[in-house]
């Protein structure tokens, strides 16, 4: 297991490096450039990016959110430009040390919240929540303006200004897309994508829809064990993975989690974890908790005994964290509980291996 962390650039992110590297156990990041989707990222700014992390001590094999152009997932012609885009994005990622790409394929949104500070009430410290009843008020609208105010100042990954100056056009033309279609325009992108993968040695790595389940009558296709057996048989390869998220995928009760990585685990198409726990207060209702298992509802050492036993060698990172001690910063990617998280999981990972020998 490598232990990484996510991080956005020193320019957009208040953890320094040298605070990363000093984490016990830290090998690296799951690093990205600040790029709208569908952009060719430059190869002296990603180079830029690569010596600065090395400088400081860090490895950078693992790269977030190139995101996908939504032209793609809703299969208009403009979708090849993009698709030429994103192909020559993963061989510049290539030349320069990069084994795994995370990327998702939900329409519009990524990741969703209706509070992204709620205060837990039983330790004061705060955390991301979502309550569906709050979103049956509101339209996609009102809840990107929310996630705007309450973000710090802070662009969160996958709400950039810039994707989302775009959103009523896109939610239009997302109109009568069923399941079926968006799994056809992965195919079309996965066949365009997986053999040049396969060629420079990166892995694709999916991030399930989070939450998990379809949000704004938006099709959306990858929350669930099925789900992902799918996408592998879109294109079935070594370098068409998941980005298996504990929490996104967890945040629907019926997904057994640990099951899941043992699934895809066993069958070599896990590229990269993002371990975290979250408390389930009601349906389709819940908050981020910190890692343990004590204080969530997921098996945090089930978790990391699936990961020891089918996928050991796997990148991982501790995801969102609550804001403790009076930290200010990003919403979910604070210093303080992603590194205690980074403790608690490397614990475990040593009792579990000590254990096995
Ligand atoms: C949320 C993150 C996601 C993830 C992307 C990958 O905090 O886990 O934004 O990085 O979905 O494309």
């Amino acid at each position: 297991m490598k232990m990484t962390f996510r991080w956005f650039g020193s320019g957009s992110d208040p953890v320094p490096l040298k605070y990363i590297r000093q984490i016990p156990g830290m090998t690296g990041l799951m690093g990205l450039l600040d790029k709208p989707a569908g952009v060719d990222w430059p190869e002296d700014e990603f180079k830029a990016l690569v010596e600065e992390v090395h400088e400081a001590g860090l490895e950078l094999e693992v790269v977030e959110s190139v995101n996908v152009h939504e032209d793609i997932k809703m299969g208009v012609p403009s979708r090849d430009e993009y698709i030429d885009n994103y192909i020559s994005t993963v061989k510049m990622l290539a030349r320069h040390g990069v084994k795994v790409v995370i990327y998702n394929f939900m329409p519009v949104f990524d990741w969703l919240r209706t509070d992204l500070a709620r205060v837990i009430p039983e330790d004061g410290s705060n955390s991301m929540y979502y309550d569906e009843r709050e979103i049956s008020g509101l339209g996609p609208l009102d809840i990107v303006r929310r996630m705007g105010e309450e973000s710090g100042g802070f662009s969160l990954p996958g709400w950039e200004p810039e994707r989302l100056a775009l959103l009523e056009k896109t939610l239009r033309q997302y109109e009568g897309m069923t399941g079926d279609g968006l799994r056809a325009n992965y195919r079309y992108f996965l066949d365009a994508v997986i053999p040049v993968c396969e060629d420079v040695g990166v892995r694709m790595a999916c991030h399930p829809d989070d939450p998990a389940w379809p949000i704004f009558g938006l099709p959306r296709i990858a929350h669930s064990q099925e789900d992902f057996d799918k996408i592998i048989s879109l294109r079935d390869s070594p370098a068409n993975t998941v980005c298996l998220c504990t929490g996104s995928l967890g945040s629907n009760p019926e997904n057994d989690v640990v099951q899941a990585i043992r699934h895809f685990g066993e069958m070599n198409r896990i590229g990269a974890m993002h371990v975290r726990n979250l408390k389930f207060l009601g349906e389709r209702h819940f908050r981020e908790s910190a890692h343990l298992s004590s204080v969530g509802d997921l098996d945090m050492y089930a978790v990391m005994k699936a990961i020891y036993d089918t996928c050991p060698d796997t990148y991982i990172r501790p995801d969102h964290g609550r804001m403790i001690w009076d930290e200010t910063g990003r919403p979910g990617y604070g210093l303080y509980d992603r590194a205690l998280g980074v403790a608690y999981l490397t614990g475990l990972w040593e009792a579990i291996e000590k254990n096995a020998k």
